[in-house]
């Protein structure tokens, strides 16, 4: 089963934002931003502006007829600066004009006087000044304290990891059209349609039924539009508000890295704990969060990376602390694994920290810990685990023995070029850790030629979900996939949806299709009973169009059951509601069951250095990861294989620089590097792990959207085990990403410190 848009992808026919035909009178719009990072704004200045080619107004904050907040989770983000900026590339006003080159010159003759304010860009520096974006968020499980004074070894240490952007390809942007009585529709490349609804609502004043938000397929989004989306489509909305015309803002590439909010970068402290045995005993760790100016998504994001601290380990005696961190940098977001994958790295690097103080592999201590079923995660819940399992299978099919021996031989007789084998398990946790977000809705109709439409809250953005709602109504209805159609996201056929995220979307969506399906099925059978002589409905099914009595062909077909059930009055359509069942989280004690259900994997990631110039491939990536029994293979190990890509760019290459004045240096693709084929693993080979465990995944098919990216900390440990045994001498400070810069000055400090003591 191949992915439903492939064929329109392929002859470039997809519909994204930017191939909707404009209506005449479209004005384009070009947001003016914040020169500097944080300081009062004084005066603002747009007579020569106003007075550029082609513009039809200019709007800042005074303009607003609804409020100027967008602060989804915290109100504490305003969509154009008033009295003071918070970051560099915050807006601050917004060009109206006739073309789209008339808008951006007009822009860049708006100028500001800002007066400067003390700019803050580390998260500790903002922790010390007590700027943070929430209270601190613990989990505590056992009682860590009096367990390390009888730990055989402690270590401790520091880790730091560096934020990634997440260069979707088709950058942020909306486009707003007015309808008539002051309504409007939105077309915005979004994760979240209702969160974009409640952000136009909420800046023009206009009740939600006013606002209808259109999505048809975003060109990635990665997270990076959960919640971001929402700025360009309220400042879109406001134009048209204002002006009567439509709308339309896309963001060049450098706007978008400017003025988007990215990964969180996070500093950490950890103490590790370890018994004569290797048994991790005891964990301590505190999290900085660099939140940037305003909250966005960061205290879930900040929760998460205290749910995944522990990573695939069981730790009786754990004490986690985050805080998020208030500074002046764009408001970082969600990015796949939101917050997961920095907690990972942490224990991560405490592990690898024991292991080269004890003088063991890191595999050895990983496997000593990894969590069984009933173990007790940090919050409560209460694992059915297959670490073991995945590690067990791993190992079986790819040998970790045989692939450190060929890197050691490999070493031995190479002096300028060494590999480096590292282990990663992974854990995550399925579902919104927000309880009520676990719900979504699907409205399928049945037409009288027999074709189906399905609408529901869930987003395509490359990841293949319409795919999986197309197979669920093709499966129950036992039609052909060419039969159903999964239409566009839209907030006046589905209200009130979560955003597609936290890898849940087509469970979620999936479980409510399958609901919506089921019920006009029943009412199929009811109908078809009596026309086949069959006892009961009970006696009848539908396979492959037509209908069967007691398990045995009938002549009556799909398309004349459809039209008997429509002569007798009987509804072809149905609107179905899901919700999660069994989770609940409860932040008074930290304590719940905030997951459906855990995905796990074992990969085994192999890296060699160039130890003369600091540049490395990484050769392989080989992972058993649990699908449960994936429903699309072809769909599924393309979110494996783009994961673990861009899982191992985060680790290595994509080197997000802000200065100390918050300007982000690293702005366009000249100076951010991110994989291309070259980077990429030479293999990954994926294996299916075995198991008769049942979940409550949509037809078992585990979410598969964020987990493999976490594999990519493997390539991380990979190349510092390289440089390792260039360079004993020295150990590598936890510091992601691994650039070649990095490497290099790694391979030889303390051979260059040795040579200038000498001197
Ligand atoms: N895959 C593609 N091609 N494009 C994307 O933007 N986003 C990822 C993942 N895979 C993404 C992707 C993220 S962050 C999430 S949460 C999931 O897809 C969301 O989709 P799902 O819930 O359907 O897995
Ligand atoms: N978004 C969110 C997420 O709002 N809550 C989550 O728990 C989550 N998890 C992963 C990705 N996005
Ligand atoms: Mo994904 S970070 O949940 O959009």
């Amino acid at each position: 089963m191949k992915n439903v848009d492939s064929n329109s992808h392929v002859r470039g026919e997809s519909i994204y934002l930017d191939d909707i035909s404009l209506i005449e009178g479209t004005l384009y719009a070009c947001v003016y931003d914040s020169p500097i990072a944080h300081g009062k704004l004084k005066n603002l200045d747009t007579t020569e502006a106003e007075k550029s080619a082609g513009v039809i107004k200019i709007i800042t904050a005074k303009d607003l007829i609804g409020e100027n907040q967008i602060g989804g989770v915290i109100p504490d983000e305003p969509l154009f600066a008033d009295a003071e900026v918070h970051f560099q590339g915050m807006p601050i006003a917004l060009v109206l004009a006739e073309t789209e080159e008339q808008a951006r010159t007009a822009a860049k003759r708006i100028t500001a006087e800002i007066e400067p304010l003390e700019i803050v860009t580390d998260p500790r520096v903002a922790f010390a000044k007590n700027n943070l974006i929430v209270p601190p968020k613990h989990f505590k499980l056992g009682d860590a304290e009096s367990a390390f004074s009888k730990c055989e070894y402690v270590y401790e240490g520091r880790a730091d990891v560096n934020g990634q952007e997440h260069l979707y390809i088709e950058t942020q942007g909306a486009y707003c059209v007015p309808t008539e009585q002051d309504g409007m529709r939105v077309f915005s490349s979004t994760q979240g349609p209702t969160a974009v609804q409640r952000c136009v609502s909420r800046v023009t004043a206009l009740p939600m039924n006013l606002v209808e938000v259109d999505v048809t397929r975003l060109g990635g989004g990665f997270g990076g539009k959960e919640d971001q989306a929402n700025a360009w489509a309220a400042m879109c909305a406001v134009g048209t508000q204002l002006t009567k015309r439509p709308v339309k803002y896309a963001l060049h590439r450098m706007e978008d890295m400017r003025m988007t909010g990215k990964r969180h970068p996070y500093s950490a402290d950890y103490r590790i704990g370890l018994s004569k045995d290797l048994k991790i005993v005891a964990y301590e760790v505190v999290f900085y969060q660099n939140a940037g100016a305003s909250a966005d998504l960061s205290p879930p994001v900040l929760e998460r990376t205290l749910f995944h601290c522990t990573n695939s380990y069981f730790v009786p005696n754990v004490n986690a602390t985050a805080y998020s961190c208030r500074t002046n940098l764009p408001p970082n977001t969600a990015f796949r694994g939101f917050g997961g994958p920095q907690g990972m790295f942490v224990i991560e690097s405490a592990i690898a920290h024991a292991a080269e103080k004890l003088n063991v592999p890191a595999s050895e201590i990983q496997r000593a810990n990894l969590i069984a079923d009933g173990d007790e995660f940090p919050y409560g819940q209460i694992a059915e685990s297959e670490a073991a399992t995945s590690w067990t299978q791993a190992h079986e099919k790819f040998d970790f023995a045989r692939l450190q021996k060929e890197a050691d031989e490999f070493n031995k007789q190479n002096k300028f070029v060494k590999k480096g084998v590292a282990i990663q398990p992974v854990c995550f946790g399925i579902s919104f850790t927000k309880t009520p977000m676990n719900q979504a809705r699907s409205l399928v109709h049945v037409y009288t030629d027999g074709s189906v439409a399905v609408s529901t809250g869930a987003v395509e953005m490359g990841q293949g979900v319409n795919t999986k709602i197309a197979q669920v109504a093709s499966k129950i209805f036992s039609l052909p996939i060419e039969r159903i159609r999964v239409h566009s996201t839209n907030t006046l056929r589905i209200a009130n949806t979560s955003p597609t995220a936290a890898s849940a979307a087509a469970d979620l969506n999936g479980h409510a299709t399958q609901i919506a399906c089921e019920t006009i099925l029943q009412r199929l059978k009811e109908v078809a009973a009596p026309l086949v002589e069959a006892s009961s409905a009970d006696d009848v099914s539908i396979e492959n169009g037509f209908v069967f009595r007691g398990g045995e062909p009938t002549d009556l077909d799909w398309l004349v059951l459809v039209n008997e059930a429509h002569f007798n009055r009987v509804s072809l359509s149905e609107h179905a509601h899901y919700a999660t069942p069994g989770i609940h989280f409860d932040w008074s004690v930290a304590k719940g069951h905030p997951f459906a259900y855990h995905v796990y994997g074992t990969a085994a990631v192999g890296a060699t250095v160039d130890c003369l110039r600091g540049i490395y491939t990484v050769d392989y990536v080989k992972t058993c990861h649990d699908f449960g029994s994936s429903m699309n293979k072809s769909v599924d190990y393309g979110q494996i294989e783009g994961g673990i890509v861009q899982g191992i760019g985060w680790m290595t290459l994509e080197e997000i620089v802000y200065d100390e004045r918050g300007r982000l240096r690293s702005n366009a693709l000249s100076t951010y590097k991110i994989p291309d084929i070259y980077s990429a693993p030479k293999t990954i080979d994926i294996l299916p792990l075995q198991t008769s465990r049942e979940n409550s995944a949509i037809f078992n098919s585990k979410a598969v959207g964020e987990p493999p990216l976490m594999y990519g900390i493997g390539a991380y440990f990979a190349i510092r085990n390289a440089v390792l045994s260039f360079n004993a001498e020295n150990s590598p400070a936890f510091d992601a990403p691994f650039t070649p810069e990095k490497v290099l000055l790694n391979l030889y400090s303390e051979k260059v410190k040795q040579m200038k003591a000498r001197r």
